[in-house]
């Protein structure tokens, strides 16, 4: 079994019921579900011409690969009625792999740890909440160090 955190995010539609639908869509025999972040509301990044996120991170523990992680995920992403529009665009459901124990993986289709989490307060922050000593397999950063020096954004705990 593999210790993973998965950072979920949605800006579309019932957002506070995309997250929930997402994480209970995910757990099953092979991915156990054991602590959730709480929510946060987010401003858009990247892309910013769109409406703000909430944003979650699921800390879970899995007997899948990686590849069948990710298939696992696409599934429920489509299953929530995700269509792919433009890269970073608004979005029913994303859920993303940020960390997979403590292994690389480097593909044309999956990177982990996630290559622009450090970048990222709607990440960082309640990945913080879960496990700031973590530290980033490949920099060897805590997350708590990666939030103290993450660029500005705003990030709000949802009330
Ligand atoms: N996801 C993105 C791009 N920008 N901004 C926020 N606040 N939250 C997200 O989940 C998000 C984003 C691409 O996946
Ligand atoms: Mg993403
Ligand atoms: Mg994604």
């Amino acid at each position: 079994m593999k210790r993973i955190y998965l950072s979920l995010g949605s800006n579309v539609g019932d957002r506070e019921g995309n997250l929930r639908t997402a994480v209970e869509r995910l757990a099953s025999s092979d991915v156990h579900v054991l602590h959730l972040s709480r929510v946060y509301e987010t401003e858009p990044v990247d892309y910013k011409d769109q409406a703000w996120f909430l944003n979650q991170v699921v800390e879970a523990e899995t007997a899948l690969f990686p590849m069948q992680l990710l298939t696992r995920i696409g599934r429920v992403e489509r299953e929530l009625g995700r269509v792919r529009t433009r890269r970073n665009g608004p979005r029913t459901i994303d859920i993303d792999i940020l960390f997979y124990g403590a292994a690389k993986v480097e593909t044309a289709r999956l990177e982990i740890p996630h290559p622009r989490m450090a970048e990222r307060r709607f990440v960082l922050a309640p990945l913080a909440e879960l496990a700031p000593d973590l530290r980033h397999p490949v920099t060897h950063r805590t997350v708590r160090q990666m939030l103290e020096s993450a660029p500005p954004a705003v990030v709000r705990l949802l009330t």
